[in-house]
């Protein structure tokens, strides 16, 4: 650590906030781990022997009354966001938050109110995939023109498995979160309506959930998205995405690992988790993230983004019980600009 490192303090040290723990620590310059504020004793002892330079800390506001923070990595469970964020902001400090902002539009409502208290925008939403170099490279031929006119998006998400602590709304709520947020982005235009349609159930999902699931999006723009959002494919983790145009055709995500010929079989290796299949762009987004504190500023997708997305999520858990759902985003506030 040198005197000028910027103090991060991670709060939550689960799969994310360990991951993002070692990156800071092993990956990240101008940052070094200082606080680590974590309930569960064994989490927070193996993330302060991952981060030397930390101290853990059971509750977030012994963090800050200590001064061990100059900025916050919030990586709890989105439920816990609200209460984190809200004292994180009356104290000023930057922030970035892992998705998403929070589980509703009410209370991500309120973080918007709580920031616009501020000078400027202190929190980057954790959505990495803008930061991933395919997702880059497709929005910029979208955007370039060079491929014709954008028709179709049709984007799969595949997990292995899922913790026991995942729910059936969180097939909105925890992963197509990631579409509701990178389908904008990617495509120049906002969702207007969100419809959720059931596969046959896959047997090896667990009894607790009724899926792969079909989630179609109508974008204002007219483009059409399909997503197939299946967390039992055992296999491995998939994200891809392959892109419509009017007469030619771009497709990201596609398995780029080790390639085998053995056994008369050609093999290429998949990933397992999205820890691996996006740690480049989690990289990514924390060094410019980090760069852009030291500036004063944010420097990826902010608040209200989050918000936007945290609408399209109700609109989506909403869909999950039937039928077209609108998904009707208020004006943006100015701060936002
Ligand atoms: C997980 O929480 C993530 O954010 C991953 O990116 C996503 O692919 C997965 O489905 C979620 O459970």
């Amino acid at each position: 650590m040198t005197s000028t490192d910027l103090r991060v303090g991670v709060v939550g040290a689960g799969i994310m906030g360990a991951d993002h723990v070692a990156r800071i620590t092993q990956r990240i310059s101008g940052a070094t781990v200082s606080a680590v504020v974590e309930p569960d004793t064994g989490r927070a002892a193996a993330a302060t022997v991952a981060a030397p330079d930390s101290r853990a800390f059971s509750r977030l506001e012994d963090a800050l009354d200590a001064g061990a923070v100059d900025a916050l990595l919030v990586a709890t469970p989105g439920q816990f966001h609200e209460p984190m964020l809200l004292p994180a902001l009356e104290a000023g400090l930057p922030i970035l938050c892992e998705k998403p902002l929070t589980p509703d539009s009410e209370s991500s409502w309120r973080v918007l109110e709580a920031e616009q208290k501020l000078d400027r925008p202190h929190i980057q939403v954790g959505f990495m995939r803008r930061f991933d170099a395919e997702y880059q490279a497709l929005k910029q031929l979208i955007a370039s023109g060079d491929a014709g006119e954008l028709v179709m998006l049709r984007c799969v998400h595949r997990n292995p498995t899922v913790p026991d602590s995942y729910q059936q709304s969180m097939l909105i709520t925890d992963s197509v979160v990631h579409e509701f947020d990178v389908v904008p982005w990617l495509a120049g235009s906002d969702i207007r309506t969100v419809e959720v349609k059931y596969a046959r159930r896959n047997p090896r999902s667990p009894e607790r959930l009724r899926e792969p699931i079909l989630v179609l999006m109508e974008l204002e723009n007219g483009v059409l998205v399909d997503v197939e959002m299946n967390v039992s494919v055992q296999f491995g983790y998939q994200v891809g995405t392959e892109a419509v145009f009017e007469s030619s055709l771009a497709r990201i995500g596609q398995p780029s690992g080790l390639q085998t010929w053995r056994d008369g079989t050609f093999s290429v290796a998949e990933h397992q988790s999205y820890t691996t299949r996006f740690a480049a762009a989690y990289d990514a987004q924390i060094q410019r993230w980090v760069d852009a504190v030291g500036r004063g500023t944010i420097d990826g997708p902010n608040a209200w983004d989050g918000y936007r997305v945290a609408v399209a999520c109700e609109a989506g858990v909403k869909a999950l019980g039937g039928g077209v759902v609108e998904v009707d985003v208020p004006e943006r506030p100015a701060f936002y600009a």
